[in-house]
């Protein structure tokens, strides 16, 4: 009955690895059989991950987009809401609802190859805008204010705050 009992498993599993690797033979890893001695960096190796089943980064199905033409700026440091679908045509207001500011900067590859550049501040590539933005905070959109561009070319753009971006700040247009 209590055949398989898991520190077993565990030793079965340190061994193969050795030999696995066995032509590294420098750090002779000890057989002394604690699971935890050798491995290099003392890892939390015992410690077992639980793999979340749902929600694992995946960004190209079951993403939202929602059908409006007013993302709003917010001091959560977001697109509200993140990714939105218009038509053609449309003319999208980025209001600042918050007290910080924040730019609507387009990725120069991110956005439709026949689809022309935009962002606030009315730069002509992505270059251009950050590089303005560092000098003077140029393309700023101050708290209260808006930044509004039409949207004339079908296709998916992605676009970024200029001093929030790593901070996730990145958002979504899918003209159609
Ligand atoms: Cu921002």
């Amino acid at each position: 009955m209590t055949s398989t009992d898991p520190s077993r498993r565990q030793v079965l599993r340190v061994a193969g690895a050795a030999v696995a690797g066995g032509a590294v033979a420098g750090c002779s890893a000890a057989p002394g059989g604690s699971s935890d001695s050798d491995g290099g960096d003392g890892g939390s190796e015992d410690t077992p991950t639980p793999t979340p089943s749902g929600d694992g980064g995946d960004d190209s199905s079951g993403e939202e987009w929602t059908e409006t033409d007013t993302v709003e700026m917010t001091d959560e440091l977001g697109y509200e809401p993140e990714r939105i679908r218009v038509e053609a045509g449309t003319t999208v207001t980025f209001d600042n609802v918050g007290s910080i500011g924040h730019t609507v900067t387009a990725y120069d590859d991110g956005i439709p190859d026949d689809a022309e550049y935009f962002a606030s501040g009315d730069f002509d590539s992505q270059d251009a805008a950050s590089e303005a933005y560092s000098e003077d905070q140029s393309g700023n959109v101050p708290a209260g204010e808006t930044y509004e561009y039409t949207f004339e070319t079908e296709g998916t753009y992605e676009y970024y705050c200029i001093p929030h971006e790593l901070n996730g700040m990145v958002g979504y247009v899918e003209v159609v």
